[in-house]
């Protein structure tokens, strides 16, 4: 079993669209982990972010991410980083496969809905980023 970071971006919690991506997820077969509702501070998202810090769209991406709030989540499945990439599809919405989270529910590059760590060695750092303070025996290990 694997584990990846996942967060539903603000855009799509502002457009309540939790419950839709959420459905997405358990439909898919992951195991939920861990999740959490936050409030990013620029501070979060920078640190979050930091190998993007040299991108021109760093400041934006930083803004967007800080702007309300997004829900964190630990998913676990057999193969779990490349799966859930699969599902929310490529980064820009305009040209993510039909039927993926990011062409269903994100409206721009940044606006893509939803993040997913890309290899094990991130996402190791993006999980221990939010759950860090959880103790492994206070996660809703079954
Ligand atoms: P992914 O999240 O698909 O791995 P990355 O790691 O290349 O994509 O980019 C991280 C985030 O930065 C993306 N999810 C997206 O929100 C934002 N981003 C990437 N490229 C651009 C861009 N050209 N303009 C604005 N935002 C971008």
């Amino acid at each position: 079993m694997e584990r990846t970071l996942a967060i539903i971006k603000p855009d799509a919690v502002a457009a309540r669209q939790v419950g839709a991506i959420l459905q997405r997820i358990e439909l898919a077969g992951f195991t939920l982990r861990w999740m959490r509702l936050v409030k990013l501070s620029r501070h979060d998202a920078e640190g979050f972010y930091a190998v993007h810090r040299t991108k021109p769209f760093f400041d934006s991406l930083v803004t967007f991410m800080s702007s309300g709030p997004a829900v964190v989540l630990v998913l676990e499945s057999a193969d779990a980083i490349r799966k859930w990439r699969a599902l929310m599809g490529a980064t820009d919405p305009a040209i993510a496969e039909a039927g993926s989270i990011r062409r269903d529910f994100g409206s721009s590059i940044e606006h893509n809905a939803t993040h997913g760590s890309d290899a094990v060695d991130t996402a190791a750092f993006e999980v221990d980023y939010f759950f860090s303070d959880l103790e492994y025996s206070n996660s809703a290990e079954g």
